[in-house]
């Protein structure tokens, strides 16, 4: 078989709603491979790889009547197989002017997803890669640069939210899995892409890392228990494994609603620390964003179904804070490709209009010692320093 706005209800204040619960919930509480590694399974099922040699286009490719247009960008889109990054996979797609790759955990998730999505074959291709395992961002990595294709955007989408884990799940590496794989994965993912992302001559090269507005503690909805904290990283400190350091950043005991918060605001905390350590070297825009409330999407997958049920209508109707996958995708796709939006260091919403702006962090996801910090600790945890 060959395989080939979001917040009107922004406040820039703190409300304790500590004790309130909601819907019975504690509050508290892959391949189609037209690049290098060519990789087909054989009859037993097993991967062969072959070498096929490919040249990095120009960003500029002269046509017949000697005018010159732009070539299609290449853009990598982590967890495109649901939710905001598949809906950003389709909205690139509809342009004509991207190749995806969707670097996705589950192969056949992937391609099932870009069929019924309607992406036509031309317009991606499907890499395996799991965020929870350093050795398999290191082969995606490998496979990517093996491929020849440029690199002209990373966008650092995939997550997983474990709300009501009663104890921790961990890495293959052995970190505390929310974290592990929202933080830590597509840190090293983007520090071993930077050279990629440096040599494209794309126009506008970019690493977009999705953030979110429940990891901002300026807001209404970051002042919903438990609140992001990274305290003074302990425990990221200590490895994250559970064993002799806490599973938490913050030193404190598991909570996977607090850990999925955290790793939110590590990433918005290193997309402004490459900002500072590597635009103006580099001329890449680095970029962050709260998308709005897709409550919809496979996220919530591990919530209780009462919550679920109820969350899609309550962000509808009450907060008002509730975008479709479609939207959040369109709104994904403009920080990819829009030419207005190359502004570096920026944290992007949308109002209730559509229109993006460029919103405030809160302080801890602003803090420049901590984005340093994170920084040096998470270089050691994956192994760069
Ligand atoms: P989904 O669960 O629909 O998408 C998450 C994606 O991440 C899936 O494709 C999933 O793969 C993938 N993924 C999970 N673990 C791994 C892993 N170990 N390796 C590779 N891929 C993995 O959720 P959303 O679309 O809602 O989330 C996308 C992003 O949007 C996240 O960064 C989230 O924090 C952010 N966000 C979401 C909001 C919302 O309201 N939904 C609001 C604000 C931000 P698989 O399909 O195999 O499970
Ligand atoms: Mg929240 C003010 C508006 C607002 C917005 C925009 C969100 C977004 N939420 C808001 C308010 C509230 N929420 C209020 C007032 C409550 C208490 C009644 C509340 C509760 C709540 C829960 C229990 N909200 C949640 C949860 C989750 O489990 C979700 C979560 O925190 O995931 C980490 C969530 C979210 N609310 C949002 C958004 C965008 C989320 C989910 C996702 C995310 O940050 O990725």
């Amino acid at each position: 078989m060959a395989l080939q706005a979001t917040s009107s209800f922004a406040v820039h204040r703190e409300v304790s709603l500590k004790d309130s619960s909601l819907f019975g919930v504690p509050l508290s509480t892959h391949l189609k491979v037209d690049f290098t590694s060519r990789k087909e399974f054989n009859q037993r099922g097993a991967l062969k790889t072959q070498a096929v040699a490919t040249t990095t286009p120009a960003a500029n490719i002269a046509s017949t009547d000697g005018k010159k247009t732009l070539r299609k960008g290449t853009v990598i889109i982590t967890g495109a197989s649901s939710g905001l990054g598949l809906a950003t996979a389709k909205a690139l797609a509809e342009t004509g002017k991207w190749h995806i790759i969707m670097a996705c955990r589950d192969f056949l998730k992937a391609e099932r997803a870009a069929k019924s999505s309607g992406i036509s074959k031309e317009n991606y291709t499907v890499m395996h890669l799991d965020l929870s395992s350093f050795d398999s961002v290191r082969q995606f990595v490998g496979n990517f640069k093996q491929s020849g294709r440029p690199l002209d955007v990373l966008v650092c989408n995939a997550a997983v939210y474990l709300p009501t884990a009663k104890e921790p799940t961990f890495t293959a590496d052995g970190f505390e899995l929310s974290v592990g794989t929202n933080h830590l994965g597509h840190f090293l993912l983007a520090r071993l892409l930077l050279d990629d992302l440096k040599q494209s001559d794309y126009p506008s090269k970019r690493l977009i890392i999705v953030g979110s507005i429940t990891g901002n503690t300026n807001t209404l909805a970051g002042n919903v228990p438990p609140k992001a904290n990274l305290g003074d990283m302990r425990g990221l400190a200590g490895g994250l494994n559970g064993l002799n350091s806490s599973s938490m950043i913050d030193g404190g005991d598991f909570d996977g609603a607090k850990a999925y918060k955290d790793s939110k605001v590590c990433n918005m905390l290193m997309m402004q620390e490459f900002h500072r350590r590597f635009h103006e070297e580099t001329g890449i825009t680095f970029a962050s964003l709260y998308p709005g409330c897709i409550a919809t999407t496979g996220l919530f997958r591990e919530h209780i179904p009462l919550f679920r049920l109820l969350f899609p209508p309550f962000q509808k109707y009450i907060t008002k804070g509730y975008v479709s996958e479609d939207e959040s995708g369109k709104r994904l796709a403009q920080v990819v490709s829009d030419p207005s939006l190359t502004k570096s260091g920026v944290y992007w919403s949308w109002n209730n209009n559509s229109a993006s702006f460029e919103n405030q962090l809160s302080e801890e996801a602003s803090d420049v010692a901590k984005a340093r910090k994170v920084w040096e600790i998470s270089e050691k945890l994956v192994r760069l320093a």
